[in-house]
């Protein structure tokens, strides 16, 4: 009788060890059916646009009942995050890739685990065979935008700088080119100074701020992301200058602190480009795990808010 205790103990206390393992490698819904699992690699960037991307995402995810796994690391952190969903076994993954370069050798990775991976909000260098889909904005429609902008302002004659963001990225890489690729078009219009802000408010406020100590002369800035032009408005008021004034302001994102901005008279434009790619994400994740057909590229429409029809925006900002 005793020996039949102990057997019987022994086979409840593997169980118990085993049956909970189980269960959360595949997370079921009510109907006990296997939920889907996303993972997404996010890039760390303290910045509204990145925080509403990110909602987006969570937020649909939610709405679907899918389990997503979050990392928010650099790119080095987002190759590792990668190889840690595959090795998790996730139904798809959503990269959003810090630069274009660094990622052949994951997406093969990924490819041969059967592992499905869209691209949101930027692109990559590596082949289009690694990747469903690139959901984002037309960058270097962005650019031209705001160049068609500055040169119908300036009436076809002025100094220009340029607040870079990231220049191992796709959208900065673009917005510059479209950009140069119309004003290139207006001899009398020079860009005197081109510099990374590096995304950020506050870097882009010093780059600014060292242009004007240095007596760099301009008329607009232009400036590849919202952050970047609220530190260059920061700039000129510490200089004693009137932005929006004394030099026009320009920049992308649509943010609703550059909306605000655009209402006092601080920034002059900016050009739209939407964080709310989660919808569209899983939907192209979801179509791939059928084996139905994605468009390679989705690209989101973008257009020019300023002090004219900045109101007519729906959120007036993101
Ligand atoms: C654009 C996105 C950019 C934003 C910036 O799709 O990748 O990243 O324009 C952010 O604000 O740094």
């Amino acid at each position: 009788m005793k020996k039949r205790l102990v057997t019987f103990t022994m086979i409840l206390m593997v169980l118990l060890m085993v049956l909970p393992s189980a269960f959360a490698k595949g997370a079921t819904d009510d109907g006990g059916s296997k939920k889907m699992t996303v993972g997404f690699a996010q890039i760390k960037e303290d910045s509204p646009w990145r925080t509403t991307e990110t909602n987006s995402v969570q937020q649909e995810a939610e709405r679907l009942g899918i389990v997503l796994k979050l990392s928010v690391t650099d790119q080095a952190g987002q190759v590792a995050a990668i190889r840690d969903f595959i090795t998790q076994k996730v139904d798809g993954i959503l990269l959003a890739p810090q630069t274009r370069s660094g990622w052949d050798e994951v997406l093969q990775e990924a490819k041969n685990a059967g592992i499905p991976v869209v691209l949101l909000d930027r692109g990559v260098d590596a082949p289009e065979s690694l990747w469903v889909t690139q959901i984002s904005s037309d960058f270097a429609f962005e650019g031209r935008e705001a160049a068609k902008w500055v040169a119908k302002k300036l009436d076809g004659k002025g100094k220009v700088v340029e607040l870079f963001g990231d220049p191992a990225a796709d959208p900065a890489i673009l917005r510059n080119s479209g950009f140069m690729e119309v004003i290139d078009t207006y001899p009398g219009i020079e860009v005197v100074e081109s510099k990374t802000g590096e995304w950020s408010q506050d870097k882009g406020r010093q780059v600014v701020e060292a242009w004007l100590a240095a007596g760099v002369d301009f008329d607009v800035v232009y400036a590849h992301n919202d952050g970047m032009a609220l530190g260059a408005v920061e700039a000129m008021k510490s200089a004693g200058l009137t932005p929006g004034k004394d030099a026009l302001i320009i920049s992308i994102d649509a943010i609703k602190a550059a909306f605000e901005a655009i209402g006092r008279g601080d920034m002059n434009a900016t050009v739209e480009c939407s964080p709310l790619l989660g919808p569209l994400g899983f939907k192209s994740l979801i179509a791939a795990t059928k084996g139905e057909p994605v468009d390679k590229y989705i690209i989101t429409p973008d257009s020019l808010y300023d002090q004219d029809n900045y109101k007519n925006h729906p959120t007036m900002g993101f």
